[in-house]
């Protein structure tokens, strides 16, 4: 059976759920916090989450592993269509990452734990967000998804990664992120309600008291 590594507030770790209940794929999840021990670091090399353990052995980097799940397993397809469709699917899942998903990544830290970020980092990450949603507009379909009138892996980027962005670009500037967008905010809205997202929100919910002792502990050794 397929073992998931990862802990249920890790967004890019719920993307993969995401992925595998839509799918309707069994699979372990194994409860991991990123760390850099030897035994773990043996599983993935950058001690990052997620990181799944195949009957061929381990795959990290979430959209190789999406890719990978996309093309073994189930029915549902979330790389559909002809080639250069699956390629643009790729490509706005892409987009999502590198410049909304890294960017805010920049500033978690002071809006969801309270631990300062640099100025000079808030203003550059504030240009790159909007930037980044901008661009993604320009890019992508949002009629009623990402990538058209199909539900992808494009949505999944979208749903756990703008959504962190769209919280730290409020949270640290006042701004609204998903506004950049025509029909970003209603694409969220929709992919909040799917069932399967719930299941995920409701487990994030749970897990998330655990998550924040372990950071408690974290930044007191830093
Ligand atoms: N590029 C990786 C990024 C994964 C990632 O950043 N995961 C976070 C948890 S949501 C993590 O492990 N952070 C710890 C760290 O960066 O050391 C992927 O696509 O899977």
């Amino acid at each position: 059976m397929l073992k998931l590594y990862g802990f249920d507030v890790s967004n890019y770790y719920n993307m993969l759920k995401l992925a595998l209940a839509i799918k309707k794929v069994d699979y372990q999840g194994i409860i991991t916090y990123p760390n850099q021990t030897p035994e773990y670091l043996a599983i993935c090399p950058t001690g990052k989450v997620p990181a799944l353990q195949t009957d061929e052995g381990i795959l990290v980097e979430t959209n190789v592993i999406m890719e990978y799940i996309d093309e073994n397993y189930g029915d549902a397809q979330l790389y559909a269509g002809s080639s250069y469709q699956k390629a643009r699917i790729k490509e706005l899942a892409k987009m999502i990452e590198l410049y909304l998903e890294l960017p805010a990544r920049r500033c978690h830290t002071e809006a969801f734990w309270g631990v300062p970020v640099h100025e000079q980092t808030k203003k550059e990450v504030k240009r790159a967000l909007l930037n980044g949603m901008q661009s993604l507009s320009r890019a992508a379909s949002f009629s009623p998804y990402v990538a058209g009138d199909t539900f992808s892996a494009a949505d999944i980027f979208f749903l756990y990664s703008a959504d962190l962005a769209s919280s730290v670009a409020r949270k640290l500037f006042d701004i609204d992120l998903l506004a950049e967008a025509p029909g970003a905010a209603a694409l969220m809205k929709k992919l909040n309600e799917m069932p399967e997202v719930q299941v995920i929100a409701q487990a994030r919910t749970d897990a998330t008291p655990a998550f924040n002792a372990y950071l408690a502990e974290a930044f007191k050794k830093k």
